[in-house]
């Protein structure tokens, strides 16, 4: 790391075509975040870049599904996120956007030199095209089986279940997502980039990165293992950057190669030396994404790249796996997700718990899963009991006996030295696992000085002290104060609001991380400011509503998954006029015993009154249906049931829940009236 002069920093470009949760702020902002400010506190030239994808399939299905325009569907989306982030304190230099002017120049000059170098195969290929739609299917508007993985809905770029990037020919059993219609084939123009070329200078690249996470490297192997192909930059759609090329209408660049070059694009937004984060050998690029998007990271780009010429490749990709929820995948589509703007609403003001409980269980190495119990247990446990503790502790003590003035130190109680050499080791792990992106190990590691505080007031009891020796309870407190100090440093990449709080309650104008260790942070005599409670307890009544309300969410989204049976076989008129359905009226019930399911019905047919059993005692009561008229079929052979004989069948509706209505008329009509 110490090679280069500078860092570039870029977390993935969000479509911008829904709101964003948990797992996002996981998967990758959260590190990022992390990353950049600890490489700020130690004075390191970086810059942190993001924005929102607004182009390609997923936002022309969501304005689609809304009724709204693409652009309607990014502009309001832009604004949401971006204010998501900054509520989280995600630190960006710059936040773009693609559909900006200086984006699609960037992106169309890009395309332009690759064109004029000749690096693209421009073919005529057959693509699947929907007739009723009059549309060519590309990416997320054809899906079918993996051809990998065998998993069904694998889009046509791309199956998120085994991340592998796919073409929509390659498909098995492809379906339009516009029309769920069978696709047919239709010859146009695109322009390839032959990745197979590239194939060589990819695995030296990949080679070359040894430190790369394991996920990561494992992925990027099988894919160059399988053999790359040559891969369309274009696409047939609308929405998205023209394509700079005379005689292109209805074309546009494909989104996943517009896409990276949006950090590009952005930076340029954010500082006319842009090329200088790009392309000078001494800067290192560092791509903070999810695991899914890794093969467009880490082949595709470079690829890219390789072929434009000038630019450097990403020194790390540190991809994370993706966060789950309560044992479930999040889903924004099955609405199973903890969004950012809900939680804003429900914790204000708790940012860091989240920050804190998401990085504490970080999905690192592999899934990891998000549960508020666990939640509720970072919070209670160790940011009120350990840090939150230990910081008021202190506080309250030098306000009471030392009028919120830091003490002198003065003999000590002999504890001091285990202190400052617990602490001493502190910094170097701490170092270690934040330039190696371990961030849940880095996170213990600062917490660890919290820890190591309310252990030594535990221990040397200064409240007990300060009756008997003055000086000698200032220079606990004193100590207490240099640990509060190396907290809010070490913490600050982590839990930045309640870190601020701190270095602003202490007087610590400027944040250095060099000074971690370096024992003495705040003078003697300083006046301190009360920071109050930085964290309070979570009840269980609190945690137990998110819990109900996501399991409300989960009966009310199968609900809305149940499948209408499909219709069945044809019959002729005369098969179902065979059928003689009439209106009756229930004059008695009784439950039939020995079974949980039985109604042993009594309904008069307008002749006589006969008997029908019917499976329906578990979802009405028979005195409730006494006096109803309902719809029997007359003329069913009659059967013995339990030992009863059955003449008829009450006809019954299921509802998607699985509970059953009787199919009534609309108005009373006579008994033995028939259906036709
Ligand atoms: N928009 C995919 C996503 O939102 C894609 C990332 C682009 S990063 C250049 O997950
Ligand atoms: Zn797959």
């Amino acid at each position: 790391m110490s090679d280069f002069a500078r860092t570039t920093v870029t977390a993935a470009l969000i479509y911008a075509n829904g709101p964003i949760h948990i797992g996002h702020l996981a998967g990758c902002y959260l590190p990022a975040d992390i990353y950049v400010r600890y490489l700020r506190l130690k004075k390191q030239e970086v810059i942190f870049v993001s924005g929102t994808d607004e182009h390609g399939v997923p936002i022309t299905i969501k304005a689609q599904k809304e009724g709204k325009t693409p652009q309607q569907v990014v502009d309001h989306y832009y604004k949401e996120i971006k204010s998501s982030f900054e509520e989280f304190g995600i630190s960006f230099d710059i936040y773009g956007r693609t559909s900006d002017p200086a984006h699609h120049k960037m992106s169309q000059d890009f395309f332009l030199k690759l064109y004029q170098d000749g690096k693209f195969i421009e073919e005529v290929t057959e693509q699947y095209y929907d007739e009723a739609a009059d549309q060519f299917l590309a990416d997320r508007y054809i899906t079918g089986d993996c051809p990998k993985c065998q998993q069904p809905g694998a889009y046509g770029d791309q199956c998120e279940k085994c991340g592998s990037a796919l073409s929509p020919t390659e498909l098995i059993n492809p379906k339009s997502t516009l029309s769920g219609a069978s696709p047919i084939l239709k010859e146009t123009k695109n322009w390839f980039l032959p990745l197979d070329q590239w194939q060589g200078e990819l695995e030296k690249y990949v080679n070359s990165h040894p430190e790369w996470k394991s996920n990561v490297s494992g992925q990027v192997k099988s894919w160059l293992q399988d053999g790359l192909r040559p891969r369309a930059m274009t696409r047939d759609l609308s929405w998205g950057v023209p394509i700079p090329l005379p005689d292109t209408e209805g074309k546009v660049l494909y989104v996943w190669f517009d896409a990276p070059i949006g950090y590009v694009s952005m930076t340029s937004q954010l500082t006319p030396d842009w090329e200088k984060w790009w392309k000078a050998e001494d800067s290192r690029i560092v791509h903070f994404i999810g695991k899914d998007n890794i093969v467009f990271h880490c082949l595709i780009f470079p690829a890219m790249c390789m072929a434009h010429g000038g630019y450097q490749l990403a020194d790390q990709v540190p991809a994370n796996e993706f966060m789950n929820l309560e044992g479930d995948k999040i889903s924004t589509s099955r609405n199973w997700a903890v969004w950012l703007h809900e939680y804003l609403k429900e914790f204000p003001g708790k940012q860091d718990v989240l920050r804190y409980a998401l990085t504490a269980s970080s999905p690192e190495t592999k899934d990891a899963d998000f549960t508020w119990a666990d939640f509720q247990t970072k919070n209670n446990s160790e940011l009120v009991a350990i840090l939150g503790n230990f910081v008021n502790r202190a506080f309250v003590l030098i306000d009471k006996n030392f009028e919120g003035i830091v003490p002198e130190k003065a003999a000590g109680t002999g504890l001091e030295a285990d202190v400052i050499a617990a602490l001493a080791e502190i910094p170097a792990k701490l170092d270690q696992a934040l330039a190696t992106y371990k961030f849940r190990d880095a996170l213990v590691y600062a917490m660890e000085i919290a820890r190591i505080g309310n252990k030594y007031l535990a221990d040397a009891e200064p409240w007990k002290i300060i009756k008997e020796d003055r000086d000698k309870a200032g220079t606990v407190l004193n100590y207490a104060v240099q640990l509060v100090a190396h907290a809010s440093l070490a913490l600050e990449p982590f839990i930045p609001f309640t870190a601020a709080r701190l270095r602003t309650a202490l007087g610590l104008a400027d944040a250095d991380w060099s000074a971690i260790g370096n024992f003495e942070l705040i003078p003697a005599g300083q006046k301190l400011a009360n920071p109050g409670l930085l964290f309070e307890k979570l009840e269980d009544d609190v945690i137990q509503a998110q819990v109900d309300k996501l399991k409300a969410t989960k009966a009310q989204m199968e609900l809305a998954s149940k499948q209408v049976a499909p219709i069945k076989e044809t019959i002729d008129f005369d098969s179902f006029a065979k059928m003689d359905m009439r209106i009756g009226q229930i004059t008695a019930a009784e439950k039939v015993e020995k079974s949980k399911k039985l109604l042993k019905l009594t309904v008069n047919d307008g002749l006589k009154d006969r008997t029908i059993l019917s499976g329906i005692a578990e979802h009405v009561e028979p005195e409730a249906i006494i006096g109803k008229q309902v719809t029997f079929l007359a003329n069913l052979a009659p059967r013995k049931i339990m030992g009863q004989e059955s003449e008829g069948m009450i006809l019954m509706a299921e509802d998607a829940d699985g509970s059953l209505a009787f199919v009534q008329p609309s108005k009373s009509v006579w008994n033995g009236a028939s259906i036709s």
